[in-house]
């Protein structure tokens, strides 16, 4: 059943144990549907209008109705009172000792998490709401002494593996849901209070992405090849309907020069409304190409010989235009392998000993061209951050603009992070400059390769 429901791998101490309820969960549901449905289809035929033409009011004076809707309610108390309330139980009263776990603050607003760690002293500083800016988007008062060394993070949050977690959380705007998938881990952020939840990591991150590594064949990726017309550039008169499917190829200006709308804008109702009331009759367009998750496996040159248009280049609307003004009519492209959220396993080289792609190095389009020019057609690949920080309330485009990281890491793994945080926090000694810090941290969270692909 677990392999049926497709959940991920469990990296927690509790995840099994959510695990078993989920599967006895529909276990059950599964007999109500059979049973319900066979009942349901029993019915129909055995209470055709054929074989009963007139109704009986009465009803069935069988008793095994009410030993059924019992059987079912003791099913269900047995669940609840064997499986879902121990567990409850165990998150909701079992905390562990404050000393002996990695304590720290998360703090949810629209779209990032913020997380805060004590730092060495183990007290977190204190907060305030007239401190936050973009800067400082916790409001951390470094003016306070149990402040000095605080560390706070934005989207990335490192825990080390086999010692319990303390999250406290909370929310500074809308309710957000906290979600590690991985740790079988979900709760709602509100704002004005402060939830704290625990949960004890048993894989690290590196761990989960072994589990998670699988062979992928890379040959079908380049032989998906074709040949796309590019369109030409067309003279376009405006009607004053929308032409959605059209792009601008040059400014539109009207009689005292004025752009009123640039190359690359889309002939939608508002621009066409803006061209109508500007009294421009007609502009230079094409119609749009929707290649963008194509990319291209030529290389196009102006009439003077400079590259256009570079082999590799995803084909954007912008490339597109690009690629007409050649004057060029086909363009050979192949759809992106959107493999560049995934890391290489093992790391490859080809014949004459170079490094074509490293171990842990990520697996982008211009890397598949080499590797099958090299002769490698098949790579071990694993997500590059498979344990992220969902929120369950998919605000921020379905999640992905409310998306954080964790990392899991061994003892010593963390303690390197936790002292290189901390050292990026030593210049700041007389004026407090907070801003050292968050420059460290949105690093990390603008240089995952989800971002990239945004
Ligand atoms: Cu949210």
């Amino acid at each position: 059943m677990e392999q049926f429901l497709g959940l991920p791998p469990i990296a927690s101490e509790h995840g099994a144990a959510v695990d078993h309820l989920i599967v006895l969960l529909h276990w059950l549901m599964l007999i109500l549907f059979i049973g319900w449905t066979s009942f349901f289809l029993y019915a129909l035929v055995r209470f055709r209008k054929g074989s009963h033409p007139v109704a009986n009011y009465l009803g069935t004076k069988s008793k095994i109705v009410i030993y059924l809707a019992l059987a079912i309610a003791v099913f269900e108390v047995v669940l609840d009172v064997a499986y879902s309330v121990p567990v409850w139980d165990k998150r909701i009263e079992e905390f562990p000792a404050e000393k002996d776990a990695t304590v720290v603050r998360v703090i949810a607003e629209q779209f990032a998490w913020n997380i805060h760690y004590p730092g060495p002293d183990g007290i977190f500083g204190k907060t305030s709401v007239d401190l936050i800016d973009s800067d400082n988007p916790l409001g951390l008062d470094r003016n306070d002494p149990a402040a000095k060394d605080d560390i706070m993070t934005i989207n990335q949050m490192n825990i080390p593996v086999n010692k319990p977690v303390i999250v406290r959380l909370s929310s500074k705007d809308v309710i957000h849901s906290f979600n590690l998938p991985y740790m079988r881990l979900k709760q709602d952020a509100i704002p004005g209070m402060m939830i704290p939840l625990w949960f004890q990591p048993t894989k690290t991150t590196a761990e989960i992405q072994q589990t998670l590594a699988h062979k992928v064949q890379l040959k079908p990726f380049v032989e998906k090849t074709k040949s796309v017309s590019i369109p030409s550039e067309q003279t376009v008169s405006i009607n004053g309907s929308a032409m959605d499917e059209f792009v601008l190829t040059q400014d539109a200006m009207d009689n005292t020069g004025t752009t009123i709308l640039s190359a690359g804008d889309l002939l939608n109702d508002e621009n066409v409304k803006r061209l109508t009331e500007s009294q421009i009759t007609s502009v230079k367009a094409r119609e749009i190409a929707l290649l963008d998750k194509f990319l291209s496996t030529q290389e196009l040159k102006d009439k003077e010989g400079n590259a256009v248009l570079m082999k590799g280049e995803m084909m954007t609307e912008e490339a597109v235009t690009r690629a007409m003004k050649t004057g060029a009519t086909q363009l050979s492209v192949r759809p992106s392998s959107k493999l560049d959220t995934y890391i290489a396993m093992e790391e490859y080289k080809d014949n004459s000993g170079n490094l074509i792609l490293e171990k842990n190095g990520f697996v982008d389009d211009a890397i598949i061209d080499k590797l099958v020019e090299a002769g490698i057609y098949e790579i071990i690949i694993a997500p590059s951050t498979p344990t992220e920080i969902a929120c369950a309330q998919l605000c921020g485009l379905g999640y992905y603009r409310m998306r954080g990281y964790m990392t899991i890491q061994t003892p010593e793994e963390f303690s390197a992070w936790l002292t290189e945080q901390l050292s990026s926090l030593q210049p700041v000694e007389e004026p407090i400059d907070s801003t050292s810090i968050m420059t460290d941290s949105t690093t990390i969270s603008t240089e995952t390769p989800q971002e990239k692909n945004q």
